[in-house]
């Protein structure tokens, strides 16, 4: 006679049993999530989707940098497309101007400044590719660096996330090199760059004598004199058409910047750059008679490191337009002089610059005078962003971004037709140099220091060679020093200085 399972116990071995394929399910089905999950990471990092954006639409962000989401939003026509073009923010990939795709920038960074005050050149690579990375396809390499941690700093420097631009081994060596490259750069900005090289967004018509890379470098002193021979710091006055007959054109300046602010001794300007943090150069700053200042970078709170005085801010029409900044509210805006510009088309008057502004820099203008009626604004002619583009591209090696330079370029060529001396700060990246994007938040990417819309890169290797200071003081301080415009004796320095 076999032995009988009683039903009591029958019902629980069935249970078990149950329980058992259900935990069997349970682990299949959490395997299965956590693949999906792997997978669709390393395909949003191989098309530079930031992962979290793909799934759940948000990224975390710091307030005045623009949403991925809106960014998506706006593509999809569901949002404003004035306030933000998706083309400009720094990690975007540009080529298709209907989709572009965010560069994925790296999360996580811990600031360190450098103990080591040696200025050494660092090898320019390093190959710290793992174990698993030699063995596994890449996709699944990046997803397990992801799930475990390791896809972080100089990622958007490029090749798969191995190369690290800003730390103490880093690409970017001691002091800047005057002759950075876009092929210097890792893969991923290497792309932005190269497709704002080939985009030409604003019509951009430049072929200079003999094609770029045959032209001879030229030296700081005559470079020098270029620039102040060929580039004219002038404003907007209600007399240029088409604002002499326009209802508001008497809120215009009716004299030009150069010749109302100015002439100073000595000038700061204060770049936004991340590695101005922990600077401690703040005091400095403010011991300068006037200091210029860019956007929406403040001081309360960053005394210490970037100092108080405010003598001009110059502000790109984006901040005027966009929400995040609380142009017209906000008491940021509200000390010295503010200086505005807007990118225009290359060779548009300005009547159609007036109807085809990037962002609507004269609404905004317009209502901001209305409140602060005494405060002095000015708006820079848009010939002087090219001007200054010229020289850029006239003295480089390879075409650049035909995008007009950043507020930073702008800004100091600005300062030296108004001061005998110009100190630059953490333009060139000193020894505290980071991919945190700027010193008052926290975002790193380091498209930020390297350009992506703007020819960042090429703008530096221009100041590098312009730079009257030592390699010492950019490594410390981050400081550049240039002549102003008053002080250069060009007759003599410019007779070699070939013509355009
Ligand atoms: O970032 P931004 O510039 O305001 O910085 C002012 C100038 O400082 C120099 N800089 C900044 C950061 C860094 N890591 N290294 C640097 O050398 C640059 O010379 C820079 O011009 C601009 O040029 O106007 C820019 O403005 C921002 C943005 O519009 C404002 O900050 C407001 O949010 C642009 N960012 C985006 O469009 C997302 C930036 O590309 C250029």
């Amino acid at each position: 006679m076999g032995y009988k399972i009683p039903g009591a116990a029958m019902d629980r071995v069935s249970l078990l049993w149950r329980l058992r394929r259900r935990a069997r399910r349970g682990v299949l089905c959490m395997a299965f999530f956590c693949i999906s999950m792997a997978l669709l990471y390393a395909l949003c990092a191989e098309n530079s989707v930031p992962v979290t954006d793909a799934i759940f639409g948000v990224r975390a962000r710091t307030r005045a940098q623009p949403r991925t989401h809106s960014v998506i939003k706006v593509l999809r026509g569901g949002a404003k497309p004035i306030n933000i073009d998706p083309q400009k923010l720094p990690g975007v990939v540009p080529g298709d101007p209907h989709r572009p795709i965010p560069v994925l920038s790296s999360p996580n960074h811990t600031h360190e400044a450098a103990a080591d005050t040696t200025p050494k050149r660092r090898p320019r690579e390093r190959d710290t590719s793992g174990f698993f990375s030699r063995l596994l396809p890449r996709p699944f390499t990046r997803a397990l660096e992801t799930l475990f941690g390791g896809r972080r700093r100089g990622d958007l420097s490029g090749r798969g996330g191995d190369a690290e631009f800003f730390g103490p081994h880093g690409l970017l060596g001691e002091v800047w090199d005057d002759e950075m490259s876009s092929n210097m750069l890792g893969s991923r900005l290497r792309k932005v760059v190269q497709n704002y090289q080939a985009m030409n967004k604003y019509g951009v018509e430049f072929s200079g004598p003999g094609g770029v890379s045959s032209r001879p470098k030229l030296s700081g002193p005559k470079l020098l004199c270029q620039l102040k021979d060929k580039v004219e710091v002038t404003t907007l006055t209600p007399d240029l058409k088409p604002f002499s007959s326009l209802p508001w054109a008497a809120q215009l300046p009716s004299l030009q910047l150069t010749s109302e602010l100015g002439p100073y001794k000595s000038c700061a300007v204060v770049s936004s750059a991340g590695s101005l943090r922990y600077s401690g150069l703040g005091k400095e700053i403010d011991s300068h008679d006037a200091v210029l200042r860019f956007n929406a970078a403040p001081t309360t709170g960053y005394e210490k490191d970037v100092g108080s005085k405010t003598t001009i801010r110059l502000i790109n029409s984006q901040v005027m337009a966009s929400d995040d900044h609380r142009f017209l509210s906000s008491s940021l805006y509200s000390s010295g002089a503010l200086v505005a510009w807007d990118p225009a088309p290359f060779s548009a008057d300005l009547t159609q610059w007036y109807n085809r502004t990037d962002y609507p820099i004269f609404t905004q203008y317009q209502r901001y005078r209305r409140l602060h009626p005494m405060q002095p604004f000015y708006i820079l002619h848009p010939r002087f962003e090219w001007q200054v583009w010229q020289r850029i591209q006239d003295n480089m090696a390879e075409p650049i971004q035909k995008n007009p330079p950043s507020s930073g370029l702008l800004g100091t060529v600005l300062m030296m037709s108004l001061c005998e001396v110009v100190h630059v700060y953490e333009f060139l990246p000193s020894r505290r140099k980071t991919e945190l994007c700027h010193y008052y938040q926290r975002f790193f990417d380091a498209a930020c220091t390297l350009g992506a819309y703007h020819p960042l890169l090429y703008e530096k290797n221009l100041v590098k060679r312009m730079n009257q200071g030592s390699d010492r003081d950019i490594y410390t301080h981050g400081r550049v020093r240039l002549p102003g415009f008053s002080k250069l004796n060009c007759t003599q320095a410019a007779g070699g200085a070939p013509t355009h």
